[in-house]
């Protein structure tokens, strides 16, 4: 007889310990519980009511061990396919169904997944800073954290600015840097190509000389260039041995990685804002790309990441989840059991969450010696804590958006 685990209920939960998050929480006759990531930075409660509105009532009554069948009946029954609402919202009931399993079987997820293939996952943090004394601090103190691999961000001078910068001397050291911003008023930042692009060769050129060879540097460009000018940024980084280069160009357009990639062997990696295998599909079958960005929680959950980062798999290209304080910690825990199970795990992102996000999410990962590790508690090993979650409410919080210095609105 096989065992049937029917589904009693289905809560969305939404909190904001010092950021938004929307975790969906599924329970079974039997009171057994699930969680999952759907939180979509700045457009959160699109989801939440995608899920509550039009998902929950679906569930109640289905069998929570049917993971696949409930993935192409929730992404074939809405007819409305792909893109980051419906993906999350996949992805958060996902997630959830295999918890469940998990804690059904007595066994973390990772081991449903085939068991590790790793003792850990190779993680990386970020650094950043105002200038380069500033940026050298915020390095030095991910480096005594014991990781090995740092994602470098520094203002450009004569910018006022730059991609994803918080000053380490202004937070004391402590890396603490938000995309999403709760001013309530959208937040216009300047950029400048030309400067941009003349100043990128000079940070890894510090870096080699500060830091040595060994360490391994990334570096997010954010969408901002044109596919020449990403070329040409990429050749001119050879010399400085950069782990990855992020989001070089907007990749809609999945042809343009082609021109990109006749021009240099620095190594690329795509799909923060991508969201299912059919996204990427140039870039993986043309090999246009090394490692894939796409997030567990925007990309339809562990059983659709699976799906993609296999199909990588077939073509030398690695994952390299994606990992930002707006990934919940039910999401990152998601994220490293897949990297833990995959043979063709790349780099797992970590940008710590902040310690109140932990009061609302027990979770059982383990950072050491710059590696991640899931933990071995069954299922995803992340609680949530309702007392907690209560304290903090729903704040309306905006991604800035980027303009050139005619005032031209341009990637963010
Ligand atoms: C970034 C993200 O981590 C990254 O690589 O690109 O922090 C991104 O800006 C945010 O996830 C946007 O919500
Ligand atoms: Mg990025």
């Amino acid at each position: 007889m096989t065992a049937v685990a029917r589904i009693r209920s289905a809560e969305v939960l939404v909190t904001s310990p010092s950021r938004n998050f929307v975790t969906l929480r599924i329970t079974t006759d039997d009171g057994v519980v699930g969680l999952g990531d759907a939180t979509l930075n700045g457009r959160e409660l699109a989801v939440a009511s995608y899920l509550r509105d039009h998902v929950v009532p679906l569930l109640i009554g289905r069998d929570a061990h049917r993971i696949e069948d409930t993935w192409q009946f929730l992404y074939r029954s809405a007819y409305w396919r792909r893109g980051p609402i419906t993906m999350s919202a996949v992805a958060a009931v996902d997630m959830a169904l295999w918890d469940i399993k998990g804690r059904l079987a007595g066994m973390p997820v990772h081991q449903l997944l085939g068991g590790a293939s790793r003792d850990g996952c190779l993680a990386y943090a970020h650094a950043s800073g105002a200038d380069l004394e500033d940026l050298g601090d915020s390095v030095r103190a991910r480096l005594d954290e014991g990781y090995r691999a740092i994602r470098l961000q520094v203002a450009v001078p004569g910018m006022g600015g730059g991609y994803g910068i918080a000053s380490a001397r202004a937070s004391g050291g402590r890396y603490t840097y938000e995309p999403a911003k709760r001013a309530g008023l959208h937040i216009e930042e300047g950029w400048d190509s030309r400067r941009y692009l003349r100043y990128a060769p000079e940070l890894f050129e510090w870096a080699r000389a500060e830091f040595g060879p060994e360490v391994m540097l990334l570096h997010d460009v954010h969408h901002r260039l044109t596919p020449i000018e990403a070329a040409r940024l990429g050749r001119a980084l050879e010399p400085y041995d950069l782990f990855w280069l992020e989001d070089c160009t907007p990749a809609e357009n999945q042809e343009s990685l082609r021109l990109v990639r006749r021009h240099t062997t620095t190594p690329l990696a795509i799909g923060e804002v991508l969201n299912s295998v059919w996204d990427f599909r140039t870039l993986i079958q043309e090999q246009l790309i090394d490692y894939v960005r796409a997030s567990v929680t925007h990309t339809g959950g562990i059983t659709h990441l699976k799906r993609l980062f296999d199909f990588a798999g077939q073509y030398q290209i690695k994952s390299g989840s994606h990992g930002p304080t707006d990934i919940s910690p039910v999401g990152m825990s998601a994220a490293l059991h897949v990297g833990l199970a995959i043979h063709n795990f790349g780099i797992q992102e970590h940008m710590a969450h902040h310690e109140l996000t932990h009061e609302v999410f027990r979770t059982s990962y383990r950072f050491a010696d710059g590696f991640l590790h899931p933990g071995d508690a069954p299922g995803l090993g992340v609680d949530y804590d309702d007392a907690a979650a209560e304290r903090f409410s729903y704040e309306p919080a905006f991604l800035p958006a980027a303009r050139l210095v005619d005032g031209t609105v341009h990637d963010w």
